[in-house]
């Protein structure tokens, strides 16, 4: 029986988006060919210890140079939405304008004009994790210089494939670009220096992304008539005992650490939020930090990252129950600023990575929190999935039922609510690099088999069943 017909579609607006998604990273392989320059990601899997069984993206699922391949399962699928990013490097090799690869340009305005000729709207990621290793020798994120050098490649995609792209996203999850890659090290480029750089790469991404809404905004938005906006990755917390004030109060100190970081200044104040200013100011002073603020400040000087979203893009994968740590004994770190630990609930079944608890009711709760706390905006579910890990299962049943539940969780945001929710993007089109954990991790709808050079994409049953969903509530709309 398939599980997802049960789904009442009724609820979904008439332009709902369906998509499914994906990154240039995760997806391209290619790494070096046709002129591609090479990204941090490049050198952080070339060096060995780093991945999963030392696994790279140097081909991954070759849809450099098998998009027709993609295409076939966008269309098997029916979506009305597609999102992909632009490698970087692969248009800007050194990351700069100074010389752009045509056969980059080429490649990805085939994919846009295929896109579109075949009824599919593009959206376009300007920048998931893989920046330029020309830029990082540069000092990378961390250096304000990479606002310009960011904002000027915005403005070259925007000049060359505005035409047809109407939504786009500057930066994808600066929580977890910043947070793995320069606190925890688990993500290219792989720096440890906890407590500091990731405040300052968090900062200079919404500089970046400021700027290149603001160059949007002023240039090309009267001639392009698209949206600018900013991919934000939240957990859903509750506090792991309700009656406990201080899990309480840590339950808000984790969503602004998460979540209320960047929303907090791009849709509400133009500011961080209270409680990471005050929190990461008392433990610099308990550690004796005198090197100027760890949480930069934003100055009067320059544009004001407020306002700056057409829409929320927001990735949702699990939630969490929250204790209050803040006064527990830590080095000088982001998760002691935090000041909160996240746990799972026992009752939550978790799917193939250990951090994936599946609570789709919280995917419910944070469309409600964030239609509350960020002036009620159009939300596009950017990204939301589920892994496999182990034996492949083609009758992924389990996935399906995860996408029945979120749909229906989904559907009553809308209905119940009035959650303005206008997509849905599955996280992802195809079985993909899934970065740290190379592939022995699986969140497709396609299933690829790695070990064959044919890469051969093969629909899963969740593939079929959400193909059914789309179809089912394109035909309710024809005839009303
Ligand atoms: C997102 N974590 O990243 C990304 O946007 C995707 O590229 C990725 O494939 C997807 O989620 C699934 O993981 C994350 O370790 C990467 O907590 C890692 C984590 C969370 C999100």
């Amino acid at each position: 029986m398939a599980v997802l017909k049960q789904l009442p579609v009724d609820a979904f607006p008439r332009d709902f988006a369906w998509g499914a998604a994906t990154a240039a990273y995760q997806i391209e392989g290619g790494w070096d060919m046709d002129g591609k320059g090479p990204s941090i990601w490049d050198t952080f899997c070339h060096a060995k210890g780093r991945v999963f069984k030392d696994q790279t993206g140097d081909v991954a699922c070759n849809s450099y140079q098998l998009w027709e391949e993609d295409l076939k399962c966008i269309q098997q699928l029916g979506l009305t939405h597609y999102r992909l990013s632009f490698s970087w490097s692969r248009l800007l090799p050194d990351g700069t304008t100074n010389y752009v690869n045509p056969k980059g340009v080429t490649y990805y305005n085939k994919v846009i004009n295929d896109l579109i000729a075949n009824a599919v709207m593009p959206m376009i990621t300007l920048n998931h994790f893989d920046l330029p290793q020309a830029l990082e020798n540069r000092g990378g994120w961390k250096s304000p210089e990479i606002v310009e050098f960011f904002d000027s490649y915005a403005k070259f995609c925007f000049e060359t494939f505005g035409d047809r792209v109407k939504l786009w996203i500057t930066v994808n999850e600066p929580y977890v670009c910043a947070k793995l890659g320069y606190e925890d090290g688990l993500h290219a480029p792989g720096l440890k220096e906890p407590g500091t750089s990731v405040y300052l790469v968090g900062h200079n991404m919404l500089r970046a992304h400021t700027r290149a809404w603001h160059s949007y905004d002023t240039h090309f938005r009267h001639l392009q008539g698209g949206k600018v906006s900013i991919g934000l990755n939240s957990d859903w917390a509750e506090p792991l005992d309700p009656d406990c004030p201080e899990d309480v109060a840590a339950t808000q100190r984790y969503m602004d650490f998460i979540l209320g970081w960047f929303a907090c200044p791009v849709f509400c104040t133009g500011d961080y939020p209270e409680s990471m200013k005050s929190r990461i100011q008392a433990k610099s002073l308990q550690f004796g930090f005198s090197e100027g603020p760890r949480l930069p400040e934003f100055s009067e000087n320059e544009l004001s990252p407020l306002g700056t979203a057409d829409f929320f893009a927001l990735n949702y994968y699990t939630s969490r129950k929250v204790k209050d740590t803040s006064s527990h004994p830590s080095e000088l770190s982001f998760t002691g600023d935090q000041g909160a630990e996240g746990v799972t609930d026992p009752s939550w079944p978790v799917c193939g990575v250990s951090w994936l608890a599946v609570v789709p009711e919280g995917l419910h709760k944070l469309l409600n929190y964030i239609k509350e706390t960020c002036n009620n905006p159009a939300i596009y579910i950017t990204e939301n999935g589920f892994s496999q890990i182990g034996p492949v299962e083609l009758e992924d049943t389990d996935r399906c039922q995860f996408y029945q539940n979120t749909l229906q969780e989904v559907s009553k945001a809308i209905r119940d609510d009035g959650v303005d929710v206008r997509g849905y993007f599955a996280w992802s089109l195809l079985d993909n690099f899934e970065w740290a954990d190379g592939f022995s991790v699986r969140f497709g709808l396609f299933h690829l088999d790695f070990s064959k050079v044919e890469l051969k994409r093969t629909i899963y049953r969740s593939g079929r069943e959400y193909a059914a969903v789309i179809s089912r509530h394109r035909t309710k709309l024809e005839k009303t």
